[in-house]
Order: structure tokens, then sequence, then C-alpha cells
């Protein structure tokens, strides 16, 4: 059996959004993965997220490649579109489903050997092309799917559950993401709820490429001592540079936030993201800025997490190629077949 379904009755006072929709709405199958797999609880927080955010869920499509974490779309948002691809090639459908439509909300789901070792290229180019999406990495460190390989992302020292020591430089997604051209960059912690929610959130709300990273242990083959990427690991070297709100519209301040700790960005559709800054002098629209703090924090031992790159005049893929505003499926006709006269006066244009 590769899923299984969830009752439907649910308890008639659970809370409902602006659509009357309760959280049960927004959920998938139940999941197979291991019992404790940092993965079931980001499904958790896209769960959340698109219940506060009041999202409608045909309005979403989600994608994936290959691996545990590429299950995962199969666990929340069971009434989505929903296109589970080959291993690596996720950016490249989503690219196409995008363009096709332009006004469905993607989200890319992919494991850290899913988008850094072989989807390495697709990864990359699908950032620096400014693709409307979310593409979240659930990083473990491993190929969990396949029983516990080092991936790309392992860090250098770091031992298996057997004792092989990774030789082999690390590959930084976050840092990758931000030489790449991507305008909302963060990593958060699949423990961390209160952190990876108002995250996800603010980058659905996003126009443009946004780059999520979450640090996602595998309890069956990365959460011992020596592993980078366990829970107890991130728990200890965890260095959150702020903690954010999400506010669909500015709304004024009612938390105790104290003064000069507080960083506001507008978003293109409005939204504001209020930042709460731990880190006093990080700022989050400076890309080199982000690039240098989290490579030497990095080189100390720590998890750099939070919003670490925002663009607010970002643009994606379709106002680079100037596309037609309405998703393909719905033009008539008349804007696919203009006549010959326009033909004529197309190819004259270009002699
Ligand atoms: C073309 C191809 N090569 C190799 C595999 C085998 N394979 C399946 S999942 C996977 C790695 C998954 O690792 P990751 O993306 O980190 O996901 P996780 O299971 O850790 O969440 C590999 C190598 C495959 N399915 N297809
Ligand atoms: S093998 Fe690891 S990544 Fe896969 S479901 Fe189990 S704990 Fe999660
Ligand atoms: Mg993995």
């Amino acid at each position: 059996m590769t899923y299984l379904a969830k009752p439907l009755l649910h308890h008639p006072k659970l809370p409902t959004n602006s659509l009357g929709y309760t959280h049960r709405d927004y959920e998938g199958s139940v999941s197979t993965l291991c019992a404790g797999c940092g993965h079931d609880s980001i499904s958790g927080a896209i769960i959340q997220a698109c219940f506060e955010l009041a999202i409608q869920p045909h309005r979403v499509a989600k994608l994936s490649g290959i691996g545990c974490s590429s299950k995962t779309p199969t666990y929340f948002l069971g009434q989505s579109h929903g296109f589970n691809s080959v291993h690596g090639r996720m950016p490249s459908v989503l690219t196409g489903a995008n363009l096709a439509n332009r006004d469905l909300i993607y989200l890319g789901v992919s494991g850290d050997g899913d988008s850094a070792s072989i989807g390495l290229g697709q990864f990359a180019h699908c950032l620096r092309r400014g693709v409307n999406m979310v593409y979240i990495v659930e990083n473990n460190g491993v190929y969990g799917l396949t029983k516990g390989q080092f991936s790309a992302t392992a860090d250098t020292g770091s031992r298996s559950k057997k004792g092989a020591v990774n030789t082999d430089s690390p590959i930084d997604l976050v840092a990758m993401a931000l030489l790449l051209g991507a305008t909302f960059v963060a990593r958060s912690f699949s423990g961390d709820k209160r952190q990876l929610v108002p995250l996800l959130k603010a980058a659905i709300r996003h126009r443009g490429a946004a780059f999520i990273d979450v640090v996602s242990p595998c309890v069956a083959f990365n959460n011992h001592t020596g592993s980078t990427r366990s829970f107890d690991y991130v728990r200890e070297h965890n260095a959150a540079v702020n903690r954010l709100d999400m506010m669909v519209e500015r709304e004024e301040i009612t938390t105790d936030y104290a003064e000069g700790q507080v960083q506001e960005v507008a978003q293109h559709d409005g939204s504001v993201i209020r930042l709460r800054k731990l880190a006093a002098d990080y700022d989050v629209r400076n890309r080199i800025g982000a690039l240098t703090y989290v490579q030497e924090r990095h080189a100390a031992g720590e998890v750099v997490t939070g919003l670490l790159y925002l663009d607010p005049e970002s643009r994606d893929l379709h106002d680079a190629l100037g596309t037609v505003e309405q998703p393909l499926n719905r033009l008539g006709e008349a804007e696919l077949c203009p006549g010959s006269a326009a033909l004529d006066a197309f190819n004259a244009a270009h002699r």
C-alpha cells in the first residue's frame, strides 16, 4: 500500500479560516514515512501556512522529484494539483507548468539528493530564471529513501550511522540560491514551526523565486552523534538571525518589539513581513552580506536560520518574457490564431 486515506469525519467545532475551511481541508493522506521523520513536520507547517492564508486548495500545484521528501506532497493539500516527476527534474516540470498557467501557486518540494546531486543543474536554472514558486528542500544530508548514503549537502567530517567519515565538501544550497539570484532565500528547521510557518506564508506571497532550505533530520539514517543534521545538533547550533510575522496587509504593531529591533518589508502584493531582528546588524536586503554571514557562521559550526535575503522589488520569469496575462488554457481562438495579416506583419518585423 502506498498511502492511507484519512477518515473524513472531524470535530464540528474545529476552527475555520475566512473561506470556512478547517485545517483538515488542507491535509492529504496518512503519511507512510518513518515515525519522527522531520519531513512530516514540514508537511504540517505547509498545511498550517495554507490554512492561515486561506488559500483555495485548487489554486495550488505541488510538484516534486523522487525521495522520501518528494513523497510528502501526498501527505498535504489532498485537494490540490500534484505531479511527482523524475529524480531531480521537478524544476523543469514546474517551470513548464508555471509558464502555461501563471494563476496557480507553485510549491516545489525536493530533497538534498534530488536538488544538490542529480538535480543540481535544474535547481540552478529555475532559481536564476526567477520562476514564481516556493522551492522547498527538505534537507537531511542523506539519501533517506535509498537507505542513508551521504548526500552532497553532508558536512565534511560528519559521520554516517555506521561510522564512515564524509571527506567531500558540502554544497550549501542557501549560498547557491543567493549567488544564483533567488529573490527570497531562507533556512529553517523542521523542528521549529514557529519560524517555518511564517516563512512559508511570506514565500507563498512572494513574486519570484523563493527558496527555503529546511534542515529536516532523518531519524532512520542521520540522527546519531557525529551527524550535523540530527535533531540535537541543529537545536544546539541553531543561530536564528530573525523571527518574522507575515501580515496579509499592513497592521498596527501590537506585539512587544523592542525599538530598533523591528524591520518591515512590504512585498508587491501588499503583504508585509515584519522581522524581529535577533542579529542586530543583519540586513535581509543585502545579498552579499547574507552570503558572507552564512558562510562565516557555517565555518564557526553554526546553522544560520531565518529569512536571509529578500528583494522587495522582485520580478518573475513572466515579467522577463513579457508573456500574456491569462493562463494559456484560457486563450480563445482569436488570440491563438490572429489571422494572416497579423502573421505577415510579424514576419515583416523580423526581416
Ligand atoms: C535517475 C535515478 N537515479 C537514482 C535513483 C535512486 N534514488 C531514489 S531517491 C534517491 C535519493 C533521495 O535523496 P533525497 O532527495 O535527499 O531524499 P530523501 O529520501 O533524503 O528525503 C536516489 C538516489 C532514482 N530513483 N532515479
Ligand atoms: S528514511 Fe529517513 S527521510 Fe525517509 S522517511 Fe525514514 S526518517 Fe524520513
Ligand atoms: Mg535527503
